[in-house]
């Protein structure tokens, strides 16, 4: 007999997908579906889903590993738990003791959302004060942004998007990367006639299905949103009853809005005046609407400024957070209860994940333990940081589900069941429906589970905490029950689909209790009290190399059953006859860090003086992109800025 399941994609992605799962006779999966009856998944299933019946089967890690030969290595020989974990904690022990906490490395990020695998499996590190690092790699920096202005960063609920009558797409390529939040815009187009507006320097794929495409240069979009600001405020079309009773600041922001004359904003941005206008009336006539600012136009120097600047607009024409950049902060899961920060009385240091790799170079941290991460191809230095991790005196863990490019690095390679292996629970980016993810499949081979790998490990160093081993799903309970709005744990534990309780739209935690069009106190959190616009400087003849998603893979994964990431890189057509490029030559990438070699596509997709690449692929050599990105920090919110990478090009 087949059987159905249901599954909650826990991928690091907006959509946070409800699946239906197909088991057949002998206990193999079949199909991996999107649920029809879910408000936001409406049944689509994107390319990383389909493929999960095959990828669940495919280049896994069974059985714990040791390493065969110096790292980075390929020989690993086949080991029991019981010797694997009993090595690790010695180690890990001779660490404690001779360095203290802080020379263990907790290196993980969001292959896996679901609260057990990636937050509850904290407890260990943080008991320990192990140094963590700061998830600096994605969002942190617009997060932070929005809250100077609107106290926390959520915004509008995806659910709302249908009854829309514009959806403004602001550097994010959600054709691409949340297909369903595109899906559910592309229904307010049919229902209200909403245009779909796409804000990018690139045709991406959302910017070709769009109604209207704008196309500033990279790092422009503060002048743009003033050009758009100064247009609804010069011809009245701004809200002036909800900007009297819901900001503050309005007239120093307005006062520097105005400075951002048509020409202005055309001289930096490239964008045109009747585009800005278009887009300012589009805004006054069309309400209520919906800009939806992207994670990763926010990865660059100015990526803070942009999404702070952008998200301004909706209040201007009297939308209460009429933007969506990531709702995280709109729930109450009680986090610091469920990865045990409640419980201890330090807190453990926390590095930059962005500029992490000179430090490992230097051998700062001495037992790195990785999971949920494949960070030998996403962050950037690479050299740095794979040197470090080759050090002899630098112990590598890696728990993982697949084989990946990090797994070479490893002195112990440790095997995870994936997401179809386990029941958790993950709490959306965007949506705020939550539902229980069940096991589908047991664990494929010796996988075991991130709880059980922190449980063992406790045991071996001899902690008796009490807390740290309390059954998972009690501290579930005790972290989520708050959070819900729509029943209890016990409905949860029933199988049930909850909503999670949502802070209201009009709830504006700062100090003035409303909107800060100028922030007060921004001299004190070292920032502009309204966004500010600096160009990029980019030397004569070198680029701007962007990197955003690609639909068939999540980061570095389902490359083992869509075959590797494309080495490719576009290029302009007048910058490909400048330097008499065809299309499919070897191209040297580089800058003062590295270099890589992809072949050109030569395409009017980039504007001139810009490239554009997959993010987190390799070279042809197997290199990584992330040999020559930028490993500088935001000033705000230290998030990356792969976006600003500057490089030169050559045939090679
Ligand atoms: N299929 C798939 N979906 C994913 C992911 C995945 O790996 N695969 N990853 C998930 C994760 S973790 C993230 S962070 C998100 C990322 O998803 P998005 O937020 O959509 O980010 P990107 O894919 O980087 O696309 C950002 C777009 O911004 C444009 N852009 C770059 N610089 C600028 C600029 O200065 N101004 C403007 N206006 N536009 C600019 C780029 O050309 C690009 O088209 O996707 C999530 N969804
Ligand atoms: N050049 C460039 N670099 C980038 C970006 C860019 O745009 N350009 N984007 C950045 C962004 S936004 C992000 S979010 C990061 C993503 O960076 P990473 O999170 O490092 O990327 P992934 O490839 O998704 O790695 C997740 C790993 O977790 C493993 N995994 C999945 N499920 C489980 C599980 O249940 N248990 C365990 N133990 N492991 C599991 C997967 O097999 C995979 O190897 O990359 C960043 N790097
Ligand atoms: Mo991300």
């Amino acid at each position: 007999m087949v059987q159905e399941h249901r599954a909650v994609c826990p991928r690091d992605c907006y959509d946070t997908c409800f699946l239906r799962v197909l088991v057949d006779e002998d206990g193999t999966i079949t199909s991996v579906t999107g649920d029809p009856s879910h408000v936001i998944t409406q049944g689509l299933t994107c390319p990383r889903a389909i493929k999960d019946p095959e990828r669940v089967y495919t280049n896994r890690v069974l059985y714990p590993h040791m390493r065969k030969g110096p790292k980075p290595c390929d020989s690993f020989e086949r080991t029991t738990w019981q010797s694997a974990l009993d090595t690790i904690v010695g180690h890990l022990s001779a660490v404690l003791e001779q360095y203290g906490p802080e020379s263990v490395l907790l290196l993980d990020y969001a292959g896996n959302t679901g609260l057990l695998s990636s937050v509850y499996s904290h407890r260990l590190w943080n008991l320990l004060g192990a140094t963590r690092t700061d998830y600096g790699l994605c969002a942190t920096s617009g997060h932070v942004a929005l809250s100077f202005h609107y106290g926390r960063s959520y915004g509008l609920q995806p659910e709302d998007l249908p009854k829309m009558k514009l959806v403004v797409y602001w550097g994010f390529n959600a054709a691409v990367s949340s297909l369903h939040m595109w899906n559910l815009s592309k229904m307010a187009k049919r229902l209200n006639d909403a245009p779909l507006v796409v804000i990018d320097p690139r045709r991406s794929r959302s910017a070709e299905q769009a109604d209207i495409w704008i196309r500033p240069l990279p790092g422009t979009d503060v002048a743009l949103a003033y050009g758009v600001a100064r247009h609804l405020i010069v011809n009245e079309l701004i809200d002036e009853a909800f900007i009297k009773r819901w900001t503050v600041g309005f007239d120093a922001f307005r006062s520097e809005a105005l400075k951002w004359t048509p020409e202005r904003v055309a001289s930096i941005s490239g964008v045109k005046e009747e585009d800005i206008e278009t887009l300012a009336r589009l805004y006054s006539r069309r309400r209520p609407s919906a800009t939806m600012i992207g994670v990763g136009f926010q990865k660059s120097i100015l990526g803070a400024e942009s999404v702070r600047a952008v998200s301004l607009i909706p209040a201007l024409v009297g939308l209460h957070r009429g933007f969506f950049y990531s709702n995280t902060s709109a729930f109450s899961v009680n986090m610091s209860y469920l990865d045990g920060m409640d419980f201890v009385r330090h807190t453990p240091p926390t590095v930059s994940q962005v500029s992490l790799a000179e430090s490992v170079r230097r051998g700062e941290f001495r037992f790195v333990f990785i999971y949920n991460m494949n960070p030998a191809m996403s962050i950037p230095n690479q050299e740095a940081l794979r040197a470090g991790f080759s050090r002899d005196d630098v112990y590598v863990v890696v728990h993982e589900t697949h084989w990946t490019e990090t797994t070479p690095f490893a002195d112990v390679v440790l095997p995870a069941g994936t997401y179809l292996e386990k029941d958790d629970l993950a709490i959306p980016w965007a949506h705020r429906y939550v539902a229980i993810s069940q096991r589908v499949i047991p664990p494929q081979g010796e996988s075991k589970s991130e709880v059980w790998v922190m449980h063992e490990l406790a045991k071996r160093l001899g902690l008796h905490e009490s807390w740290l081993y309390e059954p998972p799903w009690d501290a579930m309970r005790t972290a989520l029950e708050p959070a819900l709005e729509s029943g209890t744990f016990a409905d949860l534990l029933n199988g049930e689909v909850l909503r999670l309780k949502c802070h209201e739209a009009s709830d504006y935690p700062t100090p003035s209790g409303k909107i800060e069009l100028y922030v007060t106190g921004a001299e004190e959190k070292g920032i502009s009290p309204v966004p500010y616009q600096v160009p990029l400087a980019v030397p004569d003849g070198q680029f701007i190399l962007l990197s955003s998603a690609l639909s068939k893979y999540s980061h570095t994964q389902f490359q083992e059953v869509y075959g590797a990431i494309p080495p490719v890189v576009q290029v302009h057509p007048k910058d490909a006859r400048r330097l008499e490029l065809e299309e499919g030559d070897v191209v040297r990438v580089y800058n003062s860090v590295g270099e890589i070699l992809l072949k050109s596509i030569i395409s009017d997709s980039v504007p001139e003086g810009v490239l554009w690449t997959p993010s987190l692929g390799a070279d042809m050599n197997k290199t990584p992109l992330n040999t020559i990105t930028s490993s500088s920090t935001q000033k705000i919110g230290g998030a990356s800025t792969f976006n600003s990478t500057i490089v030169s090009l050559e045939k090679a």
